[in-house]
């Protein structure tokens, strides 16, 4: 199959609105770089616990390995997975694809073999990217066991950190990057095989409220004009130093405004390995970090640390950027008091829409609200469950189009029946009321989904699992609160037979022989003898939350 079978495009009417407007400005992501070369040849572009590359220097290596690619047999159109974890190589890796218009699909290190798997079948990956261990998990493992059972799956490309021997089955990722010092002929392979703006840039992973994880398609045009708008409304400029602790691979650290956001302007991005918080602390006053960005649990973290460890020099912080998940105001209140720097928060979708608070929004906007949208051509809708606006100020499903959001699934038709209206809006399953300053506050969501701790678990997904376990009767998952993380995910489960019982730890290993990835699993486990019904005969999550949560108090 073709890349571009399966990917819903905007209409022709609104595709060329977004380009009079000069929303899609027909550049390539890869463009964006060598612009920023041009004009700070010399600047620090990247800085990792190894590595500090200028823009220059940076260039080089991604114009080399995308030389590279193409002699191992890549070619425009074809995809790639990459799993990396937060390093020098993912950005070369990464504009070395955009420069050839090999389309990456972007996975996070937590994913294992199941959901690997499933991205490189759904868009015929011809090449894996991987570390050859992390967090004493075996990469190297998964993609040789993956290579043998995918069919398209040919190149394994592997970051090697020097603690074993890499297979006879995978391309060292740093000395392919590395070896030799071959000028590259730029030209060439600029004319012959870039890619144009509207082709498909690179896939985001949605949090998912289906069985299987949907893939988004972004397009040069289209994730182009999410990092740049978001850079101007972040304030970003040449003097920004990101970090990034989340990881890179997400759309936040990515591009709202991120990585790409920093790198088209100039700036310098640090990778952090972790967001741990003496780590991650350290590594704001030694690089003199000025914004980063991270969710709700992260920064409760941070501020629990600082409190107590109050020895790091953060004077160079200005903006801690926090999304992904709700934040308590009690929480968003606290982050200008005890780390000095300014709070915006950031309610984004890897689907596209993004809403940031502003800089200098009053104390109350920023925190006790999500937002607004960052472009004037973001169409928002909140309606009620028959589709129709509720009155300004009231709560409702939020719907969007606009030149960044997505207007399908990749190769996903009968889902994006439900995800869009026939007039493509979508719907993001989440339920928000806009304030009078116009505002977003997020208050919950119709998508059945968990929101732990940033991340999104299917429950769904997590379902389908249970049922494979041979004496569950009946499953159902739903999300419990938590202090740290915010939701947990719960395993409700009616038992065949009720003389052999199960525990969590006896389900979280039955859990092991699904290779999914670990946020996933369930934390808790309630048996039940009967899981509660609506009227029309489907399993009632609400009830069921709200009798699990009355019997644990
Ligand atoms: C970000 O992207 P995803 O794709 O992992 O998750 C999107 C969903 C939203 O639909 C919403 O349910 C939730 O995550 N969410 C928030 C939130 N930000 C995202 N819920 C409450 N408050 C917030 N501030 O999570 C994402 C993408 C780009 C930038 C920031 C976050």
């Amino acid at each position: 199959m073709k890349l571009q079978d399966g990917f819903v495009g905007w209409p022709e009417l609104f595709a060329a609105k977004y380009r009079s407007e000069g929303c899609w400005n027909g550049g390539t992501l890869y463009a964006y770089l060598r612009d920023s070369q041009a004009r700070f040849p010399d600047t620090t572009a990247i800085v990792d616990d190894t590595v500090r590359l200028s823009y220059t220097e940076l260039l080089k290596l991604v114009d080399r390995l995308a030389q590279r690619l193409y002699e191992k047999g890549f070619r425009p159109q074809d995809t790639v997975v990459i799993q990396l974890p937060n390093c020098w190589e993912l950005v070369v890796f990464l504009f070395a694809c955009l420069r050839l218009g090999v389309v990456p699909v972007m996975a996070l290190p937590g994913h294992r073999a199941f959901e690997i798997g499933y991205f490189i079948n759904h868009v015929e990956a011809k090449g894996l990217a991987i570390p050859d261990t992390l967090r004493s998990f075996d990469h190297l493992g998964m993609g040789i066991e993956l290579k043998g059972r995918c069919p398209t799956l040919s190149t394994l490309f592997v970051l090697n950190s020097g603690q074993s021997e890499l297979d006879s089955e995978a391309t060292d990722l740093d000395q392919l990057i590395l070896a030799g010092d071959d000028i590259v002929d730029r030209q060439k392979l600029t004319i012959d095989l870039g890619p144009s703006s509207n082709e498909i840039a690179l896939f985001l992973l949605s949090g998912g409220t289906t069985g299987v994880p949907k893939l988004i398609p972004r397009t040069h045009d289209d994730y182009g004009y999410n990092f740049r708008i978001s850079s101007q409304r972040c304030r970003f400029s040449a003097n920004t130093v990101y970090g990034t602790f989340l990881p890179a691979s997400h759309n936040f650290p990515l591009a709202c405004p991120g990585i790409l956001g920093t790198l088209h302007l100039g700036g310098t991005v640090v990778m952090g390995l972790s967001p741990e918080p003496s780590y991650a602390l350290s590594l704001i006053e030694k690089e003199g970090i000025t914004v980063t960005a991270v969710v709700p649990a992260i920064a409760q973290k941070w501020l629990e640390h600082f409190s107590s460890n109050p020895k790091y020099d953060l004077s160079s912080l200005q903006v801690l950027q926090v999304g992904g998940a709700r934040m308590a105001p009690e929480l968003a209140f606290k982050v200008g008091p005890v780390l000095g720097c300014k709070l915006q928060q950031v309610f984004g979708m890897a689907e596209g829409l993004l809403n940031y608070t502003d800089l200098d929004d009053p104390e109350e906007t920023i925190c006790e609200t999500q937002g607004r949208p960052m472009s004037p051509f973001d169409e928002i809708r909140i309606v009620d469950e028959q589709g129709a606006e509720v009155p300004e100020g009231e709560m409702g499903q939020l719907l969007t189009r606009g030149p960044y959001t997505l207007r399908g699934y990749y190769r996903a038709p009968e889902h994006n029946q439900k995800a869009f209206t026939d007039d493509g809006w979508y719907r993001t399953g989440d339920v928000v009321r806009r304030d009078s300053s116009g505002s977003l506050v997020v208050l919950g969501r119709t998508k059945d989904l968990i929101n732990r701790a940033g991340e999104k678990i299917s429950a769904e997904e997590i379902e389908n699992l249970l049922y494979r376990i041979s004496n569950v009767e009946h499953a159902a998952v739903v999300s419990l609160p938590d202090a740290q993380k915010g939701e947990l995910v719960c395993a409700v489960i009616v038992l065949k037979d009720k003389s052999k019982s199960i525990t969590l730890d006896s389900l979280r290993s039955e859990f092991d022989r699904f290779e999914i990835a670990g946020y996933k699993y369930p934390e808790r486990l309630e048996l039940v003898d009967e899981l509660p019904l609506t009227n029309v005969g489907k399993i009632d999550k609400a009830k069921l939350k709200s009798d699990l949560l009355s019997s644990s108090n």
